[in-house]
Order: structure tokens, then C-alpha cells, then sequence
């Protein structure tokens, strides 16, 4: 709904700075509550990149608010269980006492929000890259142009210009493990028996720490996520080194012979960045340019869209965009604090891997309904 209790006339800008998943959500309620909005996008065109994508309830509310939901529930899949095998033998299966979830693939999530974008009346400025912004309200382009807004958002990722250039106190490290992520066929036919509309995390610890999380997204496509620390030469090799992942998962042939011919796949490590603040002045730093997190629980672009999506609303809540903007921080920062500290203890200890993880102080961040701000399911 627009906003109705606006008190002048003069539409307020805001300039958003980066066109992931977080800028796109920020762009798009700010809109719905009858801003002009700017997106700059360094890219070319608006697009994903990487592979697969979780998102739980709190992420899920977040695409009801702002009208893509269900677009995304079309094309995307709530696998019957949560499954974890240690060695190969099952150690849970997961259901969240029903907590909504999603699994799909990020193109799709992308083409969701952009579309969504598109038709409430962003405007979406590709090939314009962001360097810097000021707290006064002016972000500075690649160009040399500098455009103003009476609110900045800087969603330009976890390398950010626009936080780097205003000196925020930042906090980084990285972990042990990285990953190569993949989209391949299901191949359901060619499986052998099983159960292969779970999602799987198959954990191995020896003969060395190599796994694989299987997650089908829906009928066709298979996010495969293949896991082994950054010291281990052939595990982190891409392409990938089919025989030593053929070697642990030989059920999997069909769908690995597939991965191994994805010739520009890459093997990421996980950052974590923590800053003193996620504003200064008019401009407010979301997503993965404030809060960096490592993927244990899935909730970097879930805490990101909510973050987003809450900014927008609670920047009506105070006369002065400033102090909304602090507002907004303390009542929100505190869910994706907790879920960035759970997710680097759960990659730092490789916890996930003895089952049943997902507690409810690990859902905190997916039960957290940012609509009502409730938390719903508990369990
Ligand atoms: P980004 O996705 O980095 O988007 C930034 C955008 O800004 C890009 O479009 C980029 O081109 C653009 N840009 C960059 N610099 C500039 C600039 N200077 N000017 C203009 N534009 C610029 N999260 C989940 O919720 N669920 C998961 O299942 C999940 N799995 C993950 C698995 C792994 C292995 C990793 C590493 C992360 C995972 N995450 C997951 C986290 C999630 O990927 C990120 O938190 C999310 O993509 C962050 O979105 P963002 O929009 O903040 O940043
Ligand atoms: N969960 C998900 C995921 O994508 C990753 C992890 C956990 C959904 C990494 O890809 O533990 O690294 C993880």
C-alpha cells in the first residue's frame, strides 16, 4: 500500500546501491510505500549468480510483503524432509515441526524480485557501479556522477564500496571449509532406490572431510553443494576432480559426471563481517555489505531481505531519517547477530553433521515473522 500517512508532498529518492537479492527487496518496499527509487547495478543486466538457494519462513514473509511470493512457490520445491547422513547412514530427518521452507534455484529467486521491481516502478540502472557514498545523502557513481536521495542503501555485497568508504569499524574472518555449488539434472530415474526428493546432507570425516548437500529445487533441477576444507587440493579443485568425489558418493554418478563438465564452476570460501554500525547519516549498509555470514544455517540473504524489508517500513516510523534508521538497527540487528554467531560455531565445528541442527534457537532467525514482528512456529 502507499503511504498514506505521508505528511508533505514531495516524494522522497532513495538511491539504492547493488541488485542482489537485498537491494532488490529494499528497492521494492520502498516503492510499495510510494518512494522514487533509484537501483544501481555495476552488471551489465540484472542477474543471479551462483546456484541454489534455502529460504525459510522469515524470508518467505518477506516475498508475501512485497508481492513475489508466488511467482517463487511456482517454480521452487519444499522437500518432504531435512535429511543428514553421517558415513552414510541416515542421523536425522528434519521437519521443522512445520516451519515454512523453500529450496529453488537463485535464478529464480532473481527473475522473482526484478520482475517484482520492474512492475512497481523501480527505476533499474544497470552498468552503474557504485564507489562511495556520504553521509549527507550522495552516492557517487563509477561515472563520475554523483545523485542524491534522502536515504542511501548500500546492498552492494560482502566487497561493498559504499561501506568502505565511509569507515565503518569492520570486523572479518573467514573459515576453514569452502564449497563448490552447482546446478545439474535431477536424474531421478537414474538414482538408485532412495529417497531423492530430500534434501541430504551427506557428511563424511573420514577417510577425509568431504560433503555433499543435495538439494532438489523442483522437478528438473538439482543444487548440489560439495563441500571439503580449502587445504584439501582435490576437494577444492574446479572443475571438479570427479574421481575423488566419485570415490565417496558413487550413488550420485549420473548427477556428478554432469557437475564435473561445468567447466567455470568455482570453490568459495565462507567471510563473516561484523560492523560497528549499519548506518551513518542517511545511508543504511544491508545484506551481505552489512552482515557477511557464513551459510551453516542459511540465512545470509534471509536475514539480508528481511533486514531490507523492515528498513523500509520503519524509516515511516520517526521524523528524522537518522534516528529511524538507528531505530531500525537495534530492533532488528540483534535476530541476524545471534545467526551469524550460530553459523560461523556450526562451520568452524562442523556440527551440522551429527543431525538434528536445526534447534530451535538455530531457527530463531527462519521462525522470526517480519511482518507482524512475532516470532511464529514455535517449537
Ligand atoms: P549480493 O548477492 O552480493 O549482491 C550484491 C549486488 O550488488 C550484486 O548484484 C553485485 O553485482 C552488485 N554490486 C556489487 N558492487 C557494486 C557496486 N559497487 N555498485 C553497484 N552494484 C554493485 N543465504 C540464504 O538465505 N540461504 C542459503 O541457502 C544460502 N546459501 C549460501 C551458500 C553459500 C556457500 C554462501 C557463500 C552464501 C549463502 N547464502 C545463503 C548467503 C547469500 O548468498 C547472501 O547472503 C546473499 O546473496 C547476499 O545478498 P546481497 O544482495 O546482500 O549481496
Ligand atoms: N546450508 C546450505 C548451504 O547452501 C550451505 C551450507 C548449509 C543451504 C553451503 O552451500 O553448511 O555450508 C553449509
Amino acid at each position: 500500500m502507499v503511504n498514506v500517512n505521508k505528511t508533505t508532498d514531495k516524494t522522497r529518492v532513495a538511491q539504492v546501491a547493488g541488485g542482489g537479492f537485498s537491494g532488490l527487496t529494499a528497492a521494492i518496499a520502498l516503492r510499495q510505500n510510494g518512494w522514487d527509487v533509484v537501483l544501481h547495478e555495476k552488471s551489465p543486466e540484472l542477474r543471479a549468480f551462483g546456484a541454489g538457494i534455502y529460504l525459510w519462513h522469515n524470508g518467505l514473509r518477506v516475498l508475501e510483503g512485497i508481492g513475489c511470493l508466488n511467482e517463487v512457490l511456482e517454480d521452487s520445491f519444499t522437500p518432504p524432509v531435512y535429511e543428514t547422513w553421517m558415513h552414510n547412514k541416515t542421523v536425522s530427518k528434519e521437519t521443522f515441526n512445520g516451519l515454512p521452507w523453500r529450496v529453488m534455484t537463485r535464478a529464480h529467486l532473481h527473475d522473482a524480485l526484478a520482475n517484482r521491481a520492474r512492475e512497481v516502478g523501480v527505476e533499474i540502472r544497470t552498468n552503474s557501479e557504485a564507489v562511495g557514498a556520504e553521509a549527507s545523502g550522495k552516492l557517487k557513481l563509477a561515472s563520475g556522477e554523483i545523485v542524491e536521495g534522502d536515504l542511501i542503501v548500500g546492498a552492494d555485497g560482502v566487497g561493498s564500496k559504499v561501506r568502505d568508504s565511509l569507515g565503518f569499524d569492520q570486523e572479518r574472518w573467514g573459515a576453514k571449509d569452502g564449497i563448490i555449488r552447482l546446478i545439474v539434472p535431477r536424474h531421478k530415474d537414474k538414482l538408485p532406490h532412495g529417497e531423492w526428493d530430500n534434501v541430504i546432507d551427506m557428511w563424511n570425516h573420514w577417510p577425509r572431510v568431504q560433503r555433499i548437500l543435495y538439494s532438489p529445487c523442483n522437478d528438473r533441477e538439482l543444487y548440489l553443494g560439495l563441500m571439503a576444507p580449502s587445504a584439501d587440493p582435490r576437494g577444492s579443485h574446479v572443475p571438479l576432480d570427479l574421481e575423488v568425489w566419485m570415490e565417496m558418493f558413487p550413488f550420485l554418478e549420473p548427477c556428478l559426471i554432469d557437475a564435473a563438465k561445468i567447466k567455470d564452476a568455482r570453490y568459495d570460501t565462507y567471510q563473516t563481517t561484523k560492523l560497528d554500525s549499519w548506518s551513518r547519516g542517511k545511508v543504511a549498509l544491508v545484506g551481505d555489505a552489512a552482515h557477511a555470514m557464513c551459510p551453516a544455517l542459511a540465512q545470509g540473504a534471509g536475514c539480508g531481505m528481511v533486514n531490507a524489508f523492515t528498513l523500509a517500513q520503519d524509516i515511516e516510523k520517526n521524523a528524522s531519517l537518522e534516528d529511524a534508521l538507528l531505530e531500525w538497527e537495534k530492533a532488528v540487528r540483534p535476530i541476524t547477530d545471534l545467526t551469524q554467531k550460530l553459523s560461523a560455531d556450526h562451520a568452524a565445528n562442523r556440527t551440522m553433521s551429527y543431525g538434528n541442527g536445526f534447534t530451535p534457537e538455530a531457527l530463531t532467525a527462519a521462525r522470526f515473522d517480519p511482518i507482524n514482528r512475532v516470532y511464529s512456529w514455535p517449537q
